[in-house]
């Protein structure tokens, strides 16, 4: 009797072992792409084959942010880029990164990027899309270990294939977007986009290399009590401001700025909560950019059912003036981001 129950309890073992390693490891951004492909009103797979493109160069970038430390890279240049900002080698390294990624799958006609002053021409003048991004996000957190990410958007270009791409193609509204996405390279590495329907959250899986749906058709929670914001900026911002930010405080609401906008923008997409960049007196018109920070995560969460402004419109429906161009941003739940604006 004794005996058997050895043998059973063994055989279970067995079983259970093969059961566990044997376990599908679930969708893989490159057959969720394939899938979904037919959702995308152009579905040609150009569009599949940049998102692939633009994962590849995450992956790399996720490889130099996870070994920095080791490797030197997290250190200065010593030069500014274009917006006056102190420039990281691991920016520069992001950047060259994602040109790379982007020249070499051939899909992509122009790049704006925030490391590099003008539009940047891939020579794929056939190509259909631009890409804008922020190649490392919240850069100054690399040498801390805390979260950074990337954050891209996609437009369909306006001139015809085989021309030149000019600004004209680049310089859309937000709300033409489409297609747009963040990599946040936290405790683990998610990739999260939307071609215009949901939004799809993907998790790196670091031993296979590959990115594999964890959160389908994410949504913002409509209320939320996390409320993120450079206090420090507290009195130079516009009385309504101030005046939301002292009913967070009444409300005993969460206050969490990391410093690195796509982590705090992910941390309130899952939670419910408040991002507020304000205009301050050392940026006037905001800090944050229009065209390659603000227009992608207000496209993700308009579709994860939040809210996007600049405090007097929808952050989409702004016509861009600049590829550089700073604005006020506020972006969360519907229910705290309408607070605010009566308020502002
Ligand atoms: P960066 O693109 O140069 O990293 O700057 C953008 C970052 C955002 O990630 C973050 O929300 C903001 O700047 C933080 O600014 P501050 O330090 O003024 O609070
Ligand atoms: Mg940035």
């Amino acid at each position: 009797m004794l005996v058997r129950t050895s043998m059973n309890t063994k055989e279970a073992i067995i079983k259970n072992n093969i059961e566990k390693h044997a376990a599908p490891i679930g969708t893989t951004l490159d057959r969720f792409i394939a899938q979904k492909q037919g959702e995308f009103s152009y579905a040609t797979g150009e569009l599949s084959q940049l998102l692939r493109d633009i994962a590849l160069a995450a992956k790399i970038i996720n490889r130099e942010v996870n070994r920095a430390g080791l490797t030197g890279i997290e250190g200065s240049i010593g030069e500014e880029n274009v917006q006056g900002e102190n420039q990281l080698m691991l920016d520069v390294v992001a950047d060259t990164r994602f040109h790379r990624a982007l020249i070499k799958g051939g899909q992509t006609c122009g790049i704006v990027s925030e490391e590099r002053e003008n539009l940047t021409l891939t020579g794929n003048s056939h190509a259909k899309y631009l890409v804008a991004i922020d190649p490392l996000d919240g850069s100054s957190n690399l040498g801390i270990n805390i979260s950074i990410g990337s954050i891209f958007s996609i437009y369909r270009r306006k001139t015809s294939t085989n021309e030149v791409p000019t600004l004209e193609d680049v310089m859309q509204k937000g709300s033409e977007q489409v297609a747009a996405g963040y990599v946040l390279y936290g405790s683990s590495t998610m990739l999260v986009y939307s071609t215009g329907y949901d939004v799809h959250g993907f998790t790196l899986e670091p031993s296979l290399g590959e990115f594999i749906l964890s959160h389908p058709s994410m949504k913002i929670p409509e209320e939320g009590t996390i409320f993120s914001v450079n206090e420090g900026g507290y009195y130079d911002f516009s009385e309504g401001i101030r005046e939301y930010i002292d009913h967070c405080k009444k409300q005993r609401f969460k206050a969490r700025y990391t410093g690195a906008l796509v982590a705090d923008f992910h941390r309130n997409l899952m939670k419910g909560g408040i991002f507020m960049y304000p205009a301050t007196a050392s940026h006037p018109n905001g800090k944050l950019r229009l065209m390659y920070e603000c227009n992608a995560l207000s496209f993700l969460i308009e579709r994860a059912g939040g809210i996007a402004t600049n405090g007097k419109r929808r952050v989409l429906d702004i016509e861009p003036t600049d590829l550089h161009q700073r604005i006020p941003f506020f972006i969360g739940s519907p229910k705290m981001v309408n607070e605010l604006l009566s308020r502002a």
